[in-house]
């Protein structure tokens, strides 16, 4: 970097209509088959198609995972639908370094964002455009899309914060977010 230069942006990247695009962005998705286990209704799940998209995540990732002081930036596209009773939703982790916080905010339609703590205690907020979420050390994270349309949303964590899925694929979360008379409810399980 040359002293009292003024550059290009950051290798070019755009939120080009809020989702991060560009070069060295890693683009991942999770279709139903990759999904085996995240939902009650396992009779439903058999009967939706395999290949159905359930969500996709752009990343840019410019540290090594595990680098101390780094952050990654991510869109994720989740997309409307159900489960059974159950909505869409991503598959939850806890971070493998318990140390390290998240943000997430919403740039599109409805989402529910559900928290729980090491205690299993479980709680939740509305995600939409402009909703900021704060997600605190130790804590693990998953995001419903409870409306039509697709839930768009950004994320900024540490490079060192890993995902931890273990817990969540064995454990689960101790609440589920169902559709009850057509609105979402956190039923305990
Ligand atoms: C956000 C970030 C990512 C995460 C993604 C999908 O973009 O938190 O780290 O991978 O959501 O969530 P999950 O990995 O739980 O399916
Ligand atoms: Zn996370």
């Amino acid at each position: 970097m040359l002293h009292n230069t003024i550059n290009e942006s950051l290798q070019n990247l755009k939120v080009d209509s809020s989702i991060l695009q560009g070069e060295d962005v890693i683009d991942s998705e999770k279709r139903i088959k990759d999904l085996e286990g995240v939902f009650a209704d396992t009779e439903a799940f058999k009967n939706l198609d395999s290949e159905t998209i359930v969500y996709k995540v752009h990343a840019f990732m410019p540290e090594e995972q595990g680098t101390r002081g780094g952050l990654y930036f991510g869109s994720t596209i989740i997309h409307p639908g159900k489960v059974g009773s159950e909505y869409f939703m991503t598959r939850g982790h806890f971070h493998a370094n318990l140390d390290t916080a998240e943000y997430y905010w919403g740039i599109e339609g409805n989402g529910i964002l559900i928290f729980m703590d090491k205690d299993r205690n479980v709680w939740a907020e509305r995600m939409e455009k402009g909703s900021l979420h704060y997600i605190q050390r130790g804590v693990a994270h998953r995001v419903a899309n409870v409306g039509n349309e697709e839930l768009i949303f950004n994320a900024c964590w540490g490079s060192d914060a890993g995902h931890n899925y273990d817990v969540i694929e064995h454990y689960g979360f101790a609440a589920r977010l169902i559709e009850v008379d057509g609105k979402p409810l956190l039923k305990q399980i």
